[in-house]
């Protein structure tokens, strides 16, 4: 096996444009324009091989590649024996249950004497096995949310992400089974070499996902506000303050979270902030 880390991403799909962008934010040059089945990155020993997301686990698994880039619900349906060494952060559903919206749910046991289409046969088998409840499965591997109003089914366990695709079918989600996102994966007998490679890639994926949903903030306050600002922008450490040439007056930078920003950039300006800045936020190295 050669020294290079040969990771597998979905080709074609929802995950290939953040997976592809999640290499690049990593500082890995791979060249998009030239991309084929394989393809070497230019600055880094890596090269990133093109897949339909279901066989990413089993590759992973068996060792023709290192790593990959899949939804957690492809490696629970594959079963493969693979380590799940990163959440990615993107690429968020949930593989739920969904049934007719006029029916009323009373629970896992509506369940029970019926009949559910899904892709996911064997996480739905699981969960039934686990709650006791005797359903059939129904394989369908395309467009298994029109099943029931098609009569091939009395319900469905499948992939939700807004609800959209559920709502102009006819059906409300019930119960959700798992909740997925991208994860990194990894081949479980990677040579002391390889590990070694991986973890120096670690640091640079960890950089790029801590910086993820967060933000460079910095203003001037009045230096007699400063305390009162640190407590609402709470930071890696603590925020840095510098004086201002102007008497009186300082510059405050800080790490926000995008969540609830708003809220804080407006009890910023009722205490007097002025100036603010808010800047992308490349890598976090903690
Ligand atoms: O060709 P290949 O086999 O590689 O791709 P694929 O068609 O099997 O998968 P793809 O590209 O559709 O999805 C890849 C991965 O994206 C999935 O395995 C999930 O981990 C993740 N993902 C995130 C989703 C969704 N969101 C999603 N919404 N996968 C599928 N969907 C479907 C969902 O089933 C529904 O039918 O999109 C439809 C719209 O969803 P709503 O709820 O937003 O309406
Ligand atoms: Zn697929």
């Amino acid at each position: 096996m050669s020294n290079l880390m040969r990771i597998a991403i979905q080709a074609k799909g929802r995950l290939s444009e953040d997976s592809l962008a999640f290499l690049k934010d990593s500082g890995i040059r791979i060249d998009e324009l030239k991309r084929k089945f394989l393809a070497k990155a230019a600055n880094f020993p890596m090269e990133v091989l093109y897949l339909r997301d279901d066989d990413i686990p089993g590759v992973v698994a068996d060792g023709s590649a290192d790593i990959g880039i899949v939804g957690l619900n492809e490696v629970l349906e594959s079963e493969a024996d693979v380590e799940v060494v990163r959440k990615m952060d993107f690429g968020d559903c949930r593989i739920s249950l969904a049934i007719p919206k006029e029916q009323e749910y009373t629970g896992p046991a509506f369940f029970n004497g019926k009949k559910i289409a899904t892709s996911y046969p064997k996480v739905l088998r699981k969960w039934l096995d686990e709650n006791d409840i005797d359903a059939e499965i129904r394989v369908i591997l395309g467009s298994v949310e029109i099943s029931p109003a098609a009569g091939i089914a009395d319900a469905i366990f499948d992939i939700v992400s807004s609800g959209g695709t559920l709502i102009s079918n006819g059906l409300k989600e019930v119960h959700t089974v798992v909740d997925s996102q991208a994860v990194l994966i990894a081949n479980k007998k990677m040579s002391p070499a390889k590990r070694k490679l991986l973890e120096s890639m670690l640091f640079r994926f960890d950089a790029v996902i801590d910086s993820r949903g967060k933000k460079y903030i910095l203003m001037n306050i009045p230096t007699d506000k400063v305390s009162e600002a640190v407590k609402i922008l709470p930071a890696m450490r603590s925020p840095t303050v510098m004086p201002l040439a102007a008497e009186g007056w300082c510059s405050l930078h800080s790490v926000v979270e995008e969540v609830g920003m708003w809220d804080k950039i407006e009890k910023l300006k009722a205490l007097g902030a002025e100036g603010i800045l808010v800047l992308h936020l490349d890598k976090v190295i903690a």
